[in-house]
C-alpha cells in the first residue's frame, strides 16, 4: 500500500540522517527484512546479527527481533546508540528464566559449567560460563564434553535435550520453551510427508524431540537455509517461524515450502509458527524508534561486562 512506501522512504531518510543502520531477524514481517536489504543493513540469526552488528561502522543500530538481540548487541558494541522498534518484545525462553531464580540454580550446581542460549536476558548471561545460538550449540557442548566438564543447560530443554542426545554429553536442563516451536506437531507433519513423500523435513531443534526425529536436517535457521539450497528435494516441510520464508524461497525460488503443522489452526491459533514477540516489530514503531530515539537499550555497566565474558568466549570459539 501507499502508506506502507511511504513509510519505506520515511526509514530510508531517517537511517541516513541518523548513521544507522537497521539489522534484522528471519523470524520479523517481510516488509522489514526487505527494507534491512535494501540499505545495507542485514537479515540473519541472532549469531549473525550481533557480529553484523559489532562490525558495521554506524553509530546507531537498529534492531528488529527481541529484547535479547537487542541488549546482546549493546553489550557488545557500548559506544553505539541501539534502537529497537520496541522495547516489549520479549521471548518466552527470556521469560521463563528469571536471573535471580537462575542464580539460585546455578548456586545449587557449583560443579557444573554454565552454558545459556542466546535467548536470555543480559543478567541470566551475566552468570554463564559461556553463551551459545542454536548455529554453534553441539560445538560448543562437545568441546566442554572433551574436557569432561558437566554442564548446566539454560533455558530450552528441548534445544538443551536435543544437544544431550547427540553428544551424550552430562546436561542438567532448565525447563524452559519456546511457545512457538513447541507448537509443531510429530503427527501433523507425518501427514503432511505420506502427502508429499518426496518432501524434506527441515526443523529447528527448539521443537519438541519428536518432530526433530522426523527432521532430514535439524538446525538453526542460517542452517535450515543452507540445507533448502543443497538438499535435492523441490519440496520441503519446514518446521521453524514462518518469517523464515522471505529468504528460504529467495534462496530456492523454484522449491514449494510447506509450514510445518501445528497443535492450534486458523481458528483456535492466531498466530501459528510465527513469534507474537517478533511481529510487534512493524514499519511504524521502526519509523517511531529513529524519529524520537526512542526504544533505547541501556545495560547497566557492571551488568553489561559481566554479560561480555561469555558471549565473547562464543565469538572467539567460533573464529
Ligand atoms: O527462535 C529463535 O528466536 C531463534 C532461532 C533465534 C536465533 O538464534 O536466531
Ligand atoms: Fe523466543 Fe520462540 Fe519467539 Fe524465538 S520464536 S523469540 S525463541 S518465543
Amino acid at each position: 500500500p501507499a502508506e506502507d512506501e511511504a513509510r519505506v522512504d520515511e526509514i530510508k531518510r531517517l537511517l541516513e540522517a541518523n548513521n544507522a543502520v537497521l539489522v534484522a531477524h528471519y523470524y520479523t514481517d517481510d516488509a522489514i527484512q526487505q527494507l534491512a536489504e535494501e540499505t545495507g543493513g542485514c537479515v540473519a540469526d541472532s549469531l549473525e546479527m550481533a557480529r553484523f552488528g559489532a562490525r558495521h561502522e554506524a553509530e546507531t543500530l537498529v534492531v528488529a527481533g527481541v529484547r535479547f538481540m537487542g541488549e546482546t548487541a549493546k553489550i557488545l558494541s557500548p559506544e553505539k546508540r541501539v534502537l529497537m522498534p520496541t522495547l516489549e518484545a520479549t521471548c518466552s525462553l527470556d521469560l521463563g528464566c528469571p536471573a535471580d531464580e537462575f542464580g539460585a540454580f546455578c548456586d545449587a550446581h557449583p560443579d557444573r559449567t554454565v552454558v545459556v542460549y542466546a535467548n536470555t536476558s543480559a543478567a541470566v548471561k551475566a552468570r554463564a560460563d559461556w553463551v551459545v545460538t542454536s548455529s554453534i550449540a553441539v560445538e560448543v557442548i562437545e568441546h566442554l564434553q572433551a574436557r569432561g566438564e558437566k554442564i548446566l543447560w539454560a533455558p530450552d530443554k528441548h534445544l538443551g535435550g536435543y544437544i544431550q542426545h547427540k553428544t551424550g554429553a552430562d546436561m542438567l536442563l532448565w525447563d524452559g520453551a519456546c511457545i512457538v516451536h513447541e507448537e509443531f506437531k510429530a503427527k501433523g507433519v507425518e501427514d503432511l510427508k505420506a502427502l508429499y513423500p518426496e518432501a524434506a523435513v527441515l526443523v529447528h531443534p527448539e521443537s519438541p524431540a519428536a518432530v526433530v526425529g522426523l527432521a532430514d536436517v535439524a538446525g538453526s535457521t542460517s542452517q535450515l537455509i543452507k540445507a533448502a539450497k543443497e538438499l535435492p528435494n523441490d519440496k520441503l516441510i519446514v518446521a521453524t517461524d514462518r518469517g523464515i520464508f522471505f529468504k528460504m524461497q529467495q534462496a530456492v525460488p523454484g522449491k514449494t515450502l510447506f509450514e510445518a503443522p501445528t497443535a492450534g489452526n486458523g481458528a483456535t491459533c492466531k498466530s501459528c509458527a510465527h513469534c507474537p514477540w517478533m511481529a510487534m516489530n512493524a514499519l511504524d514503531n521502526l519509523a517511531g524508534a529513529l524519529r524520537h530515539g526512542s526504544g533505547e537499550i541501556v545495560v547497566d555497566d557492571e551488568l553489561r561486562r559481566a554479560a561480555l565474558k561469555p558471549l565473547e568466549r562464543m565469538l572467539n570459539f567460533q573464529k
